[in-house]
C-alpha cells in the first residue's frame, strides 16, 4: 500500500510542479476562443440559414393575386391548381430555369428575392391567372422576364402554373 501511496504522492507533486495558473488560463482562453469560432463553421451557418432570413414571417392568402410574393408574376397561381406558392401540383415538374423578382413583405417591411418557377407537364391550369409584372424587363434581361414559358430543362415543355419561392433577403438599395 505504501508503494501506491508514494507513487500517487510523487505524481501529484510532479503535476503541481509542472503546471501553473498561467498555463491553466492559457488552456481556458484557447477553449473559449475555439468555442466562439464554432458559429463560423459551415454546418452552423447552414443550420441558421434554415431558420434565418429566407423564412420570413408572413401572412396573406396565397391563392390571391394580391399576395405579396406575386409582385412580379405572370401566370396561373400554383396554389390554386393543387400546389402551393412553394411547390408544384402533383404530376407536374418544377422548371430549374426561373425568373426573379424583388417583393416587399408587408409583415416585416423588408425586400425579398423571389424565384418564380414554372410547373410543367400538364396543360395550363386555367385558375387564378395573375399578372403583376413589377420589375418585368424585355427578353434581353431573361432573368427578369415573366411573359415566357420557362418550362425548359424539364421532361415536358407544357406550362401548367407558376410558383413563387423566397430565396433570400434583397440587398438594401440606398
Ligand atoms: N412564365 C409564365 C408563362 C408561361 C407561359 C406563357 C406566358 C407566361
Amino acid at each position: 500500500m505504501k508503494i501506491i501511496d508514494r507513487l500517487f504522492e510523487r505524481k501529484a507533486r510532479s503535476l503541481a510542479q509542472h503546471s501553473s495558473r498561467r498555463s491553466m488560463l492559457r488552456g481556458l482562453g484557447g477553449f473559449l476562443v475555439g468555442a466562439s469560432a464554432l458559429p463560423l463553421l459551415p454546418v452552423a451557418r447552414e443550420a441558421s440559414a434554415q431558420t434565418g432570413p429566407t423564412t420570413p414571417q408572413e401572412e396573406g392568402d396565397q391563392t390571391s393575386c394580391d399576395y405579396w410574393r406575386y409582385c412580379a408574376i405572370d401566370g396561373f397561381l400554383c396554389s390554386c391548381c393543387g400546389g402551393t406558392a412553394n411547390s408544384c401540383p402533383p404530376g407536374t415538374e418544377m422548371s430549374p430555369i426561373t425568373w426573379i423578382g424583388t417583393c416587399r413583405n408587408p409583415v416585416d417591411g423588408r425586400n425579398y428575392v423571389i424565384s418564380y418557377n414554372d410547373c410543367c407537364g400538364k396543360s395550363g391550369c386555367g385558375s387564378c391567372l395573375c399578372q403583376r409584372d413589377e420589375g418585368d424587363r424585355p427578353i434581353y434581361r431573361s432573368d427578369k422576364t415573366n411573359d415566357v414559358n420557362w418550362c425548359l430543362g424539364t421532361t415536358s415543355s407544357t406550362y401548367h402554373c407558376s410558383s413563387a419561392i423566397v430565396v433570400g433577403l434583397a440587398f438594401d438599395n440606398k
